[in-house]
Parts: structure tokens; sequence; C-alpha cells
């Protein structure tokens, strides 16, 4: 019998020994959540101090990351990589750029990090990183600069076979090239080191629409599941980076219209749907702000502010931008609305607020760890293919790519419905998530 009280009293302490770090403990605290019913089916984890090892990074790497701008001002970034587990392969998962980023945040999402890489199949661990700097309003050239200085560092630590990063938050094909082609200078290896590479010099394709693609795949299966589709639906994706383009894509091919999407300032709203090649030029090749939307198309408006759009009515919703963009007062304002599913194709989008809301009214929610683990799923594919030294097709890759999400919807519906909470995806994803990473570091001793 595992004791009463194990996991409150791991939860204590992380708290104590994370203070300071709200997000990681809210990722912390939800998983552990979950998992009371597999802690009660196994009591031999906590003889083996399993949760104690799963909440504590193998490994937290820090630097410094100095840099010219255009001017020759010196100007000093902290750089992070956090290697959290690698009980089911190297350590994977995206670097992120921007202000907001701090240990606690790294931490987060290389903890999600862990489970999802589980869910996906693939043979992964789970780890994260990036940086404070702002890519916003730099040009190319301080970019290139930034990222060569960030990957001097950061060179010594990764490896096809030990770690192995990619984009997440303002970090995307630009910023890859610019840390591949600095990787490449200083150890004179050309090796599958960094995901989302350009198609010309080992990327896989699909790999850019792979989260919003998959994401978009798993909605169509929690509808699938209420004999439901996306056919005639009205959809919001807030952000309008990589993530919420590419679900706008898919959402469209399957016969929904997407009517609302956002960046930090502020959403747009379109009632006929949002022309996406448009947002494609904005935000893709020009690097311009959403509001400029409305110059072009006359029948949209602009709203200063971007938690505004949870106020658009809609049938589903996906979150997309970032952390704890979706607030319980918003969940209820969507709720009554009559929005019937949520995806998350951002990490952990909704506060532990809003999932409650969406959980009690019975509307489909699926969450990151599951619904958004289309984008690592395919830089699993992008690995396997670099080790062949092959390139599979369109249709190869994003067949797989739905065969996975089809996969991981299945186990996390089997998982909830095993451990006593039928339809809820949080606990089946957490769940399902955490038996395979469990088992793999029970059989691989105290490491
Ligand atoms: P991008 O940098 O391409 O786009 C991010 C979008 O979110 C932008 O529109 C940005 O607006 C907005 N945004 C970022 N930070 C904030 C903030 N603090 N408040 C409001 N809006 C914000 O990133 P991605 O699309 O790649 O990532 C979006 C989310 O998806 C993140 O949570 C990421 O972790 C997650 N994700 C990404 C994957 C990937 O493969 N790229 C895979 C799985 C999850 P602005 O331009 O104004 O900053
Ligand atoms: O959050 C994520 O899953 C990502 N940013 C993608 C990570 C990856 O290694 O492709």
């Amino acid at each position: 019998m595992a004791s009463t009280g194990y996991i409150e009293r791991v939860m204590e302490i992380v708290t104590k020994r994370n203070a300071g770090q709200p997000e990681f403990l809210q990722a912390v605290g939800e998983v552990l959540d979950s998992l009371k019913p597999v802690i009660k089916k196994h009591p031999e984890y906590e003889e083996a101090g399993l949760l104690e090892r799963i909440v504590e990074p193998e490994r937290q790497i820090l630097f410094r990351i100095p840099w010219q701008d255009d001017q020759n001002k010196v100007h000093v970034n902290r750089g992070m990589r956090i290697q959290f587990n690698s009980a089911l392969g190297p350590y994977k998962g995206g670097l992120r750029f921007h202000p907001s980023v701090y240990v606690g945040i790294i931490k987060f999402l290389g903890f999600e990090q862990v489970f999802k890489n589980s869910l996906t199949g693939l043979m992964m661990g789970g780890g994260k990183g990036g940086t404070d700097f702002d890519p916003k309003g730099k040009s190319d050239s301080e970019v290139m600069r930034f990222c060569q200085s960030f990957m001097t560092e950061l060179y010594r630590h990764i490896g096809a076979d030990a770690d192995v990063p990619a984009g997440d938050i303002g970090v995307g094909g630009r910023e890859i090239g610019y840390m591949f082609g600095q990787y490449k200078r200083i150890t004179k290896q050309f090796e599958g080191i960094l995901t989302g590479k350009g198609l010309d010099w080992g990327g896989s394709l699909v790999r850019t629409e792979a989260t919003g693609y998959g994401c978009v795949y798993f909605c169509d299966e929690m509808l699938k599941g209420k004999k439901d589709s996306f056919e005639g639906k009205t959809v919001i994706a807030s952000g309008s980076g990589n993530v919420a383009i590419y679900s706008h894509e898919k959402v469209t091919q399957l016969g929904g219209k997407v009517v609302a999407m956002s960046d930090s300032n502020g959403y747009i709203y379109d009632k006929d749907g949002i022309n996406l090649d448009t947002v494609k030029r904005l935000k893709e090749i020009e690097r311009k702000r959403i509001k400029e939307y409305v110059n072009e198309h006359k029948s949209a408006e602009y709203t200063e502010g971007c938690s505004g759009i949870w106020n658009v009515k809609c049938d589903v919703a996906l979150p997309s931008a970032t952390q704890n963009e979706l607030d319980g007062k918003a969940a209820e304002t969507l709720v009554k609305n009559g929005c019937i599913a949520v995806a998350e194709g951002a990490n952990m989008p909704c506060t532990p607020e809003a999932v409650k809301v969406f959980l009690n009214s019975g509307t489909l929610y699926g969450p990151g760890k599951a619904a958004n683990a289309g984008g690592v799923a395919t830089s699993g594919l992008e690995m396997a293919q670099n080790s062949q030294r092959e390139a599979w097709t369109f249709e190869e890759v994003d067949a797989k790519l739905n065969k996975i999400m089809v996969n991981i919807y299945k186990s996390a519906s089997e998982a909830a419905e095993e451990y006593g909470t039928p339809g809820n995806l949080v606990n089946g994803a957490n769940i399902a998530g955490f038996t395979k990473v469990a088992s793999a570091m029970m059989a691989q001793g105290v490491v």
C-alpha cells in the first residue's frame, strides 16, 4: 500500500523547492492530482522515490549570452536548457525566445514535455530551453548574431542522441537555421541536432504545419466521439504564430471557419472567415502586427487587448498563443456562448479554473500535452528521417502525424475510462503519459 498523503508530501517538497515559480507549480500540481489512482495501484513507486525524481529535472543549464546590436552596443541575455527526463530517449523539446522567459517557465514546459513526448509513442525524453531575448523589432543580423552566441554555449550540451532542441515561441525556421549553421561551424558535424530545419538541409515536410494540423486532428477525434465534425463550425484560434496559422489552415480544409485570431496586442474578428494568406504574409514574411489585417479586409474589426477574443461567439476554441491566456471567466463566457470543444494548441493556455469550467460543463476539452503533441511527434519523424538519411513525402508524414494524434486520443480516452473518470482527457493524458515514463524509470534503477 502506498502510504496516504504521498502525493501531497511530494507537492509540499516541490512547492518549497520551487518558490517563485508559479507556472511550474501549476503544471506539477495538475499532473500529480491526476495520478492519485495510479499511485494507489502502484505502491512500489513510493519506495522507489519515483514522484520525487520525476518532478526534479535531471539537469539545468544556465548561461550568459552576450551579443552586439547593429550599433555595436553590447547586450547580455540569459540562456537556459532544462534536460528534464531521459527515461524514454534523448531530451527533446523546443527553445522559447521571449522576454517573459525565466527558469520557472522553461521548467513547466520541460515537465509537460516529458509526458507529451511519452504520449506520442516515439522514443523521446523531455527538455526545454530558451532565453529572455526579445526577437521583436530586431534586424535579421541582430537575430543571427544572437542565435550564434546562444549556440556557442548550447552546442556542448546537445547532440543527435543526447538532446535535440526545436522551435517554440519566437523561434521558427530563421532562428533554427542560424543556430544550425553555428553548431556546424563549431563542431564540423552535419547532424540532426535540431528539428524544424529547412527542407533542403534535413528538415521534414509537415513539421511547419504539424502542431496546428495535429491539434485539429485531435479536436476532430473529440468531435467524432460525439458523432460531430468541423463541418460548418465557427472557430477561434488565438495567437497568429505557427500554431494558430496552421490550425486555421486545417480547420478550413475540414469545412470550418476561423473568425478570430490575435497577437499580444489585440485580436481581429472577421465574420466572413479570416483570410489566411493575408495573416501568413503579415506574420511570416513581413513580421507585422495583427491589427494591420483590418487595413486590407474591410469586413474585419480589430480590438485592442488580446483577452477579449474569448467573448467572440464560437463552436470550437483553439487557444494557441501562450500559458494562462484563457481564465475561468473567459471559459464561462465561451460555454455560455455555445462553445462545445476546446483543444489546446498552446502549452497550458487554460488556467486551472478554466479547465474546471470546461470539465464540469461537459465541454470537450483536449489538454495541451495531448492536443499539441503533433509538433514534437513530427520532430520525432524528422529525427527518424535524419538517421536514415531519407526524406519522406508530405503525404507520408501527414498520414503518420494523423495516426499518432488518433492514437493519443485513444490512449488518453482509454486511460480516463480505466481509472474511473471517463471523458476526462486531463486525467487520461496525464496517466497515459506518466505510466510509460514511470515503468521505464523503474526498469532503469535509481538514477
Ligand atoms: P509563435 O512565436 O509562432 O507565435 C506565438 C503567438 O502567440 C504570437 O501571435 C504571439 O503574439 C502570441 N503570444 C506569445 N506570447 C504571448 C503573450 N505573453 N501574451 C499574448 N500573446 C502572446 O509561437 P508558436 O505558435 O510556435 O507557439 C504558440 C504556443 O504553442 C506556445 O504556447 C508554444 O509553447 C505552443 N506549442 C508550439 C509548438 C510548435 O511546434 N511551435 C508545439 C507545441 C506547442 P506576439 O507576436 O504579439 O508576441
Ligand atoms: O512545446 C512543444 O512541444 C514544442 N515547442 C515542439 C518541440 C519539438 O521538439 O518539436
